[in-house]
């Protein structure tokens, strides 16, 4: 595979940015190797400087649910783009996009929309400390919540990749505000709840874990916390960043029956422009300014070129849709787990509709201590393998990989047969 364009511009962007990148885990430094830079992109498919084409399963980390360059989208951002970009002022797509979520996720009654997933949550939790007059927060080793410095305590994502525990720079003052517990264990959640729940303002929680690989909720844990946080005044912030409007309409929330008091959302609610957004309980989103007095903003909040993005792409998310990620999703699981077995290498694949991951162990894995078992350097020597059959994964054992609906039966075959060689060469490593 030729690679001299990307390297050199590689090269260049390492005098610019650190690490020669803008946001690490794309810097494929965990997989050894270096960042490809992408030149295009179409449906299922994304296209490199140096003319290589891969089948993407990154889909901009999650919001290309409906593959790249969805004709839809781009006629809606086309149109908006000719009356203006941003107003800094209410604009009637902030309602339309607004209506769309609520008539997907009920329990939605009010939200504010952001620019990003880390300004949802970070918002989410200023606002559950503000409602509740506490200072404690719970969050879950591996879950990871954007970068904002309450929540980058244990977390995954990049932070996991580059083995950092936690961030220089986030104040100790702040970070002994954070409680963290496994994923996946609700006794230790009662425990901590019944002696500690009056400090408690929240537990933030990936219903559905992206961030350290997939990792996939047992029964009856989310509505566990739920109670348990009712039981104590404390909020359940439930963050559908990864797995909203992509696991179902109402996301995770609808498959689980979920009722909690707020949601964050990024990635599909953008449909690949800027937005985030939390929302839920009227009353707890009435705390937030001009209403009430916690304080949020933003210049480019419900900024209309990313409300047109995001209104295109939930209008074409119907039942049909979500069947065709979950068959596709269940075709590529099936195929994946034939492809190692044939190949003699040890691995889970975990999944939940569009969202799978393939971990490099022989234990099931389901919190981020089994996660962290897994073999990465197989893992790297997958990917690689992977790459240079045409399959561009997350650069990352930690990362969720995501179908699209633009994603075909042949995409799905032409991964499988490249599985059969990685996972074989994966073994030797
Ligand atoms: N936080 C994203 C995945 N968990 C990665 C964002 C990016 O590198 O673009």
């Amino acid at each position: 595979m030729k690679t001299d364009l990307s390297q050199k511009l590689f090269q260049k962007a390492l005098t610019l940015f650190p690490g020669g990148v803008n946001s690490p885990v794309r810097a494929f430094r965990s997989v050894g190797m270096t960042p490809l830079f992408i030149a295009r992109a179409k449906g299922s498919k994304i296209f490199d400087v140096d003319g290589n084409a891969f089948v993407d399963y990154v889909g901009s980390w999650g919001p290309a649910i409906l593959g790249h360059a969805n004709v839809e989208v781009i006629r809606e951002v086309d149109e908006q783009l000719k009356n203006g970009s941003s107003f800094g002022a209410p604009s009637p797509k902030e309602i339309q996009l607004a209506e769309l979520v609520r008539e997907r996720a009920p329990w939605i009654e009010k939200m504010r929309f952001v620019s990003s997933g880390t300004e949802a949550t970070t918002a989410a939790i200023r606002l559950a400390r503000g409602f509740t007059g506490r200072d404690d927060i719970l969050k879950f080793d591996g879950c990871y919540h954007g970068a904002g410095d309450p929540l980058l305590v244990k977390a995954g994502s990049g932070v996991e990749t580059l083995g950092l525990p936690d961030s220089p720079g986030v104040p100790a003052d702040v970070a002994r505000h954070t409680l963290t517990l496994p994923y996946n264990d609700l006794p230790a959640v009662q425990k901590l709840l019944a002696e500690r729940g009056p400090s408690l303002a929240a537990v933030i929680v990936e219903p559905v874990v992206g961030n350290m690989g997939v990792l996939i909720p047992r029964p009856g844990y989310l509505q566990g916390l739920l109670d348990a946080c009712r039981q104590q005044g404390t909020l359940l912030i439930i963050d559908e960043v990864m797995t909203g409007f992509r696991l179902a309409p109402g996301g995770a929330c609808e498959l689980h029956g979920l009722r909690p008091d707020l949601v964050t959302f990024g990635k599909v609610i953008g449909g690949g422009l800027p937005v985030g957004a939390f929302g839920g309980r009227p009353d707890v989103m009435d705390r937030i300014a001009p209403a009430g007095p916690v304080y949020q903003a933003g210049t480019l909040s419900g900024n209309p070129l990313a409300m047109a993005a995001g209104i295109a792409t939930l209008r074409q998310l119907g039942k049909a849709q979500y069947d065709r990620l979950e068959a596709l999703g269940s075709r590529l699981q099936a195929g994946l787990v034939e492809a190692a077995s044939a190949a003699g290498a040890k691995v889970q694949v975990n999944r939940v509709g569009s969202m799978i991951t393939v971990f490099f162990s022989s234990e099931p894995v389901f919190d981020a201590a089994s996660a962290r078992k897994a073999d990465t350097k197989k893992f790297a020597r997958y990917f690689k393998v992977m790459l240079e059959n045409g399959i561009y994964l997350p650069p990352s054992q930690f990362e969720a990989a995501f179908l699209s609906v633009s994603h075909t039966d042949e995409d799905v075959e032409v991964t499988v047969a490249a599985s059969r060689k990685a996972f074989a060469e994966a073994a030797l490593a």
